[in-house]
């Protein structure tokens, strides 16, 4: 299982300290909360992946671990929450409500088995330790989709995602820490209320751009020639819609990434085979007239007859759907002696995979330390409420309140002014907001000032400027909320300033 592992930074080192302090000092139960806090500090950055029934999230999960392991479409761990963490050997392990643990094989394609013979009613969630590398600084937490007809399913995600959690759940989920939100074409209102719920789940801290990225998955089954300015390109088009809905969905969440799961899937997890390839290269003989034919629909592709094996059709349409065979048959059009694995890459990038991994590298994983702070002093915050008791919950406080006026912890409190913003606890006038976000936007000191590539003195003449423009605000015109933010942000302006003159 994971082995023991020191704080991932020094934010996490802080709060881990703050929590070990207090612990003595707090009641029985805060104090057991707290060890709880302290166990998730040192493990790796948890990241749920959320969304409506059926948008593709487990599909999504499997690619991005790479391996086929997070059944899809059909099974009762459709329904359940499941953890994929890190491990030194395979295995998956069901937990009971009452927690009590039971270690269950793979099936024989080495995946969490679709039934998994014990009563699910009593399940809390199922752990799947895993040797993939990813999952070393990374825990991927697939969970139920929202949306469903089925009561019983609604009632578990709501439970997970919102809601009255209980302690168990809590204990399951709650650790998220981020979230990868996957939607497909057409934001509805509720993907916003869901967003707005994972607030619960991650133990009161609210999405936003620090700890929120979605995707507009299943891109491949967007009609191009419904998208003004597609040019009846789907990819263009899946580009158009996301931008679109990262309108709607901002600033709850970072950015809205296009993406097909299906062929990030097929292409990272080993689905994608050289009988694959090759049941492709005879498509690609295939007379131009019946070729077109059978593209034109699922069903055709699979019934019509042609020299190409309706199993292998099959097989082909569930790997990649249309749009992946399409884009196969051009790349083997374009170089007919392509192999099998330049064919595999090319439906790699055709999935916009690395994008979202780059996204998820520059937006959780650069900052974990961060966010796994933040989420905890969260935690520490709720649970001291909780304990009822006034003494403990100032002593907390205070405790609290040390901490982030000491000078190494100002990327804690740039990250809650974020999220303050973001989530319109705090209201700014929009551009000043846009502002505040910047700095969420990027680790990189360009980007922060909006002013990517240019000149260094630039950067430093602004960086300045601004800094002297929050400090001001700070004192003169602003909120005593607003003036708190504009001090973060002063500051951040500041050392940024200090950062590019060392640079110089
Ligand atoms: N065409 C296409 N189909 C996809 C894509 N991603 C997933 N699917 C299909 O959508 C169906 C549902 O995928 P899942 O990954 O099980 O979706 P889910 O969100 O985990 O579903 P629940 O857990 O039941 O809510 C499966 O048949 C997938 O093959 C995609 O990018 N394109
Ligand atoms: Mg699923």
């Amino acid at each position: 299982m994971t082995a023991p592992a020191p704080p991932p930074g020094p934010l996490s080192a802080a709060v881990a300290n703050l929590c070990a302090g207090l612990r003595p000092q707090v009641s029985p139960a805060t104090a057991a909360g707290f060890t709880e806090v302290l166990r998730r500090l040192s493990a790796p950055l948890q990241v749920a992946v959320a969304g409506r029934i059926k948008s593709g999230k487990s599909t999504l999960v499997n690619a991005l671990i790479g391996r086929r392991v997070a059944p899809t479409d059909v099974g009762e761990c459709t329904r359940l929450v499941t953890r994929f963490q890190y491990g030194t050997v395979d295995r998956i392990e069901v937990v009971f409500t009452d927690g009590r643990k039971q270690v269950l094989p793979f099936d024989q394609d080495g995946m969490i088995p679709a039934s998994l013979g014990v009563d699910v009613d009593r399940v809390s969630h199922v752990e799947a330790y895993l040797t993939n590398a990813v999952l070393q600084d990374l825990t991927v937490i697939d969970t139920p989709g929202l949306g469903s007809l089925d009561a019983a399913s609604v009632a578990r995600t709501e439970a997970l995602l919102g809601g009255d959690l209980d302690p168990v759940s809590r204990s399951a989920v709650a650790g998220a820490e981020a979230v990868l939100y996957v939607v497909t074409q057409g934001v509805r209102y509720d993907d916003q209320q869901a967003l707005a719920a994972f607030t619960a789940a991650t133990a009161g801290r609210e999405a936003g751009p620090v700890n929120a990225i979605a995707v507009l998955n299943k891109a491949d089954t967007i009609a191009a020639e419904t998208v003004e300015g597609a040019d009846g390109d789907t990819w263009k088009a899946a580009m158009i819609l996301a931008e679109r809905q990262a309108d709607t969905l901002r600033p709850r969440v970072a950015d809205v990434l296009p993406v097909i799961g299906l062929l990030a899937e097929s292409a990272e997890s080993g689905g994608f085979t050289s009988s694959d390839a090759d049941g492709l290269r005879r498509l690609a003989e295939l007379d131009e007239a019946t070729r077109e034919t059978i593209l034109l629909s699922a069903d055709l592709f699979t019934t019509w007859e042609c020299d190409v094996p309706i199993g292998t059709r099959t097989r082909l349409l569930e790997k990649l759907d249309l749009h992946g065979v399409r884009v196969a048959l051009a790349a083997i059009d374009a170089e007919p002696a392509i192999t099998a694995g330049a064919l595999r890459r090319c439906l790699l990038d055709a999935s916009g995979l690395d994008a979202v991994r780059g996204k998820l590298n520059s937006v959780f994983r650069s900052r974990a330390d961060g966010i796994k702070a933040a989420a905890a002093l969260a935690s520490v915050t709720a649970l001291a409420a909780a304990s009822g008791d006034p003494n403990e919950r100032r002593r907390v406080h205070d405790a609290i309140e040390v901490l982030l006026t000491k000078p190494e912890a100002h990327q804690l409190r740039l990250l809650e002014a974020l999220t303050l913003v973001a989530s319109g606890a705090v209201a700014m006038p929009l551009d000043l907001v846009e502002e505040v976000l910047r700095f969420g936007s990027s680790p990189d000191p360009g980007e922060q000032l909006g002013l990517r590539g240019r000149p260094h003195p630039e950067l430093l003449a602004y960086a300045l400027e601004r800094a002297g423009w929050w400090r001001s605000f700070a004192s003169f015109g602003a909120t005593p909320a607003q003036s708190r933010v504009a001090h973060v942000v002063h500051r951040a302006y500041f050392l940024i300033w200090q950062q590019l003159r060392g640079r110089r």
